[in-house]
């Protein structure tokens, strides 16, 4: 017997990729509810070999299910995510609406399920923005050996974090170039094909981006509050995988050989990183996949103790669904979940 997990979102580009990855890991499932919008009731989404209708949220009854994976945008995880917990299943959420709540644990498993058993204060478990999960899971093994004091993240994000609309808009504009029929910009501020945007979400009063907020204070909360760390997150025209050029000051010297033999044993790592053409991931290449991937890694000497690497990661997986899957594949390891009678 295995748990009644339901997916709220199942139509969006990371409930897509939740369905797969459950089927993908073999999580032990008995049965799984597709839940959307009313808009997308009956939409057809694809669970392993099966086929299933889309439910509708609003008129579902969550008292027999054990888990909730949540991907429908911030405001329906606040109206949502609380009544789902009070009707007894586990909340995921995907959405930045509880992230920072003090009673709500902020996950990456290979960084923090420790953390997890914090879940009971209110029922629910926050996933991370996509661009602090794949940073967290390259600082965490350096910071256990070096102690990290201050890190300048510069990220290359794909079109796919803001969503179908986002991927349409990259596509459309990029098509409409080569027949002179230009696509307006509508999803981003300025044109996305061929160019990149140094904006993602809303600006805030000290001139930061909400985006490069979160990044600053998730990582904060997942892996140390100690650690000092400036963002600039820049929309590129990739459909899919985030980028991230990372530049680290620790505590003590690390050279880059030690850091590449860390990094090469760490959870949720792949070094790829030969000093000659070709020898780095690019966004293409991650896509589907679940590593984190580290090149790149060589000293900074204009700084003392300092390190570059560039870690690149499919951001709907590790930085979403995945992460949201390894999230109740923990649940499940400690215990906390019993399932289903
Ligand atoms: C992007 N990182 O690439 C965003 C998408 O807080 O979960 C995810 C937003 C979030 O646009």
């Amino acid at each position: 017997m295995g748990y009644r997990v339901a997916v709220v979102g199942a139509t969006g580009n990371v409930g897509r990729e939740m369905l797969n990855i459950l089927d993908e890991r073999e999580f032990p499932v008995d049965e799984l509810i597709p839940l959307a919008s009313r808009r997308s009731q009956g939409t057809e989404v694809s669970f392993g070999d099966k086929t299933l209708k889309c439910q509708t949220l609003d008129t579902f009854d969550f008292s027999k299910t054990d888990i909730c994976l949540m991907s429908a945008g911030g405001d329906v995880s606040k109206e949502w995510s609380p009544r789902i917990a009070a009707q007894g299943a586990v909340v995921i959420d995907n959405s930045s609406a509880f992230r920072y709540d003090q009673d709500v644990p902020l996950i990456v498993p290979e960084v923090n399920a420790d953390a997890i058993s914090g879940y009971t204060k209110k029922g629910i478990i926050a996933n991370p923005n996509c661009s602090t999960a794949q940073l967290v899971v390259a600082l965490k093994p350096l910071h256990d050996a070096a102690k990290i004091l201050r890190v300048v993240v510069s990220t290359y994000q794909s079109v796919s974090g803001a969503g179908k609309e986002g991927m349409d808009e990259l596509w459309n504009q990029t098509k409409g170039i080569y027949v002179n029929d230009a696509a307006e910009a509508k999803k981003f501020s300025k044109q996305i094909a061929f160019n990149v945007i140094p904006h993602i979400d809303v600006f805030m009063d000290d001139g930061y981006t909400k985006e490069e907020w979160k990044v600053m204070v998730e990582t904060k909360k997942i892996l140390d509050p100690k650690i000092k760390l400036t963002c600039t997150a820049v929309r590129v025209p990739v459909f899919v995988g985030h980028s991230e050029a990372v530049n680290i000051e620790f505590e003590r010297p690390i050279s880059a050989d030690e850091a590449r033999d860390i990094l090469r044993e760490a959870p949720g790592i792949l070094v790829v990183d030969k000093r000659e053409p070709g020898g780095y991931v690019t966004p293409i290449e991650c896509v589907g996949d679940y590593a984190t991937f580290v090149s790149r890694i060589r000293e900074d000497f204009t700084v003392e103790n300092g390190l570059s690497l560039w870690v690149v990661s499919d951001n709907l997986r590790k930085g979403a669904a995945l992460n949201a899957v390894q999230i109740a594949e923990s649940l499940i390891n400690r215990g906390f979940l019993k399932k289903a009678a």
